[in-house]
Parts: C-alpha cells; structure tokens; sequence
C-alpha cells in the first residue's frame, strides 16, 4: 500500500505524541535504547523483594539493608503499572538500589530521568536519585568517592503526587582542573552506576520510569549550525568574496584573512553536515564559534567592497 504523504504525516504525528506521553517533559532527540534495565520495574513481580534481593536489570540494594525495597501496583503516568516501593525507618535510614556497571562513551551527550514520589503521609524526604561515574577500571572516576557520583534536581510536587526530574550530561570542558559540574561526565569516565536512594529519612518513597539514553546531540547540533548559515545566506556571502578576492593582491592582510575565514566557513559547514560520529565538545565548540564567524564573514565582504571602490579611485 502507498502511503500518501499527508498520512505520513499524520502518523509521525501521533508516533510523536505517543512518545511524548511515555517521557512526557524531554525535549531532546533520544539515540537508542533505554540503558537501565528495568527502569519501570515492570519485568518485576508485585510484592516485597526478598532480603538480599533487587529487582531484576539491578545489581544490589544500597547500603546492604534488608528488605526495605517492595515493588506495588502504583506507577507514575504513562510508566505501566508498577513502581519500586523504599521504605526506610529511624532504625534503618538508609536503602534503596545500585544499577549495574553501563558502559558510557565520555565524548557524547547522555541523559538521565525520572519519577519520584513520596507517600502522602510522609514527612520531608530525602531521595538522591543521580549517579557515580567510574573510569576504564570500574574504580570511582575520582578518587574521593564523595567527588565521583552526583544526583538530580528533585522533583517540586506535595507528598503523594509524582514527580519528574532530568538532567542532561555533558562532557566535561575542562578535564585537567581535576574537577567536574553535577551535570558533566569527568574525562575518565568509562561507566557508571545509577543510584536510586532513600537517605538518611525515614518515610515511604516510591521510584518509576527511570531512564538514561544517550543524546543525538550531533541532531541538535547540526540544525543550530546549519540553520544559522542558512538564515545569514552565508553561501551568497562566500560567493561574494570569492569574486572579489582575485582584485586583491597577494600580501595583504585583507586577503590573509578572508582566506583563512573561507576555509573555516567550509570546514565548519562540511562537518556539520556529515553523519560521522563526532565528540559533542568539537559540536559545542563550532556551535560558539559559528554566529561570530558569520559576523566576521558579513564584516569582510564590505570590507573587500571598500577595499575595491579605494582601488578603483586611486
Ligand atoms: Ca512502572
């Protein structure tokens, strides 16, 4: 059957909505799968997990406590039926689970989410929901352990109604000052291990709908830098300094610069749009540049005007 373009259309549409329903706040571009198995807990069975136990896709209760971790019938919107249950007492403020070691590629763009909840009838809360990074060696991707794992903003909502929270990893700038943001991924990093707690409290919290994918920043990327030659017509510029150039001679300044100016206008336009995979900071950094090199590219062509009106009086 040929699907005329109209129903194309509106069926993107609805694949569209349907995906937003299922995260219904992110608005960047998803690479692949989910990375944490079972983020939904829906692979789990309803009921308290055995002492010793995690739910499935996991790799071990946090803090070694004993059964805190029960898996209900209460999911956060669009997150199936189930969701994890942590409870955690005056006798035992600490629980919650580790995810297993995910194997992670510095260079590219990551992010994590999620839905919290607290019971109703709990008082404050404490639930570090984020990460610790780890390097090629599976050890803290700091060596201060507490300088190796960060967490999410929480989630604003009262007790009793879910919550969502996200966070966008990046990688980190600048590798050599030996310290990295809450939302950058440390140079070294090779893997890492998502931790969904209830810390240092004592109250019912509930998990759901926890996800981290890696980010097709080079998508984002492209279009920013694309769009942004597209709107300054940089390529009618191009053409008018390459007619001009051939009036000005050999020496100058002005022709220096116009070349050296052509030639990053080219690499910038071909790499943004090439499909081979690129490390988000060379993304970044042509993202910066490119608004201030089409300044400069506009700058230059009436300066190459003037430069042959002088020529043509003197
Ligand atoms: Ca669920």
């Amino acid at each position: 059957m040929r699907i005329t373009l109209p129903i194309a259309l509106v069926l993107l549409t609805v694949v569209a909505a349907l995906h937003a329903q299922e995260t219904p706040e992110i608005d960047v571009p998803l690479l692949g799968e989910n990375l944490i198995v079972n983020g939904s807990f829906e692979l789990s069975p309803v009921g308290p997990v055995p002492p010793g136990e995690v739910p499935e896709g996991w790799s071990d209760e946090a803090y070694g406590a004993d059964g805190q971790l029960t898996i209900v019938e209460d999911a956060a919107p669009a997150e199936g039926s189930k969701a994890l249950q942590v409870t955690v007492t005056q006798q035992n403020p600490n629980s919650g689970i580790h995810g297993p070691f995910i194997e992670i590629d510095p260079t590219q763009a990551y992010i994590q989410f999620g839905w919290q909840k607290i019971d109703a009838s709990s008082r404050g809360s404490n639930m570090p929901y984020g990460r610790q990074w780890f390097d090629a060696d599976q050890q803290g991707a700091d060596q201060e352990i507490s300088r190796s794992y960060n967490y999410l903003a929480k989630p604003d909502v009262p007790p009793g109604e879910w919550g969502f929270t996200q966070q966008i990893l990046l990688p980190d700038p600048t590798p050599d000052d030996g310290k990295f943001a809450a939302n950058e991924i440390p140079a070294n990093a090779r893997y890492l291990k998502v931790w969904a707690l209830a810390y240092n409290w004592h109250g019912i919290g509930y998990y759901d709908g926890l996800g981290l994918y890696r980010v097709d920043y080079a998508s984002m990327a492209r279009e920013r830098i694309l769009g942004a030659m597209d709107e300054a017509d940089a390529d009618a510029i191009r053409a008018e300094i390459e007619a001009a150039l051939p009036n000005v001679p050999e020496g100058l300044e002005l022709r220096t610069r116009a070349t050296d100016l052509l030639a990053e206008q080219a690499r910038i336009s071909r790499e943004a749009a090439q499909e081979q995979q690129r490390p988000v900071l060379d993304w970044m950094a042509d993202e910066t540049r490119t608004p201030e090199m089409l300044r400069e590219l506009d700058a230059l062509r009436w300066e190459l005007k003037i430069e042959a009106l002088l020529r043509a009086v003197g």
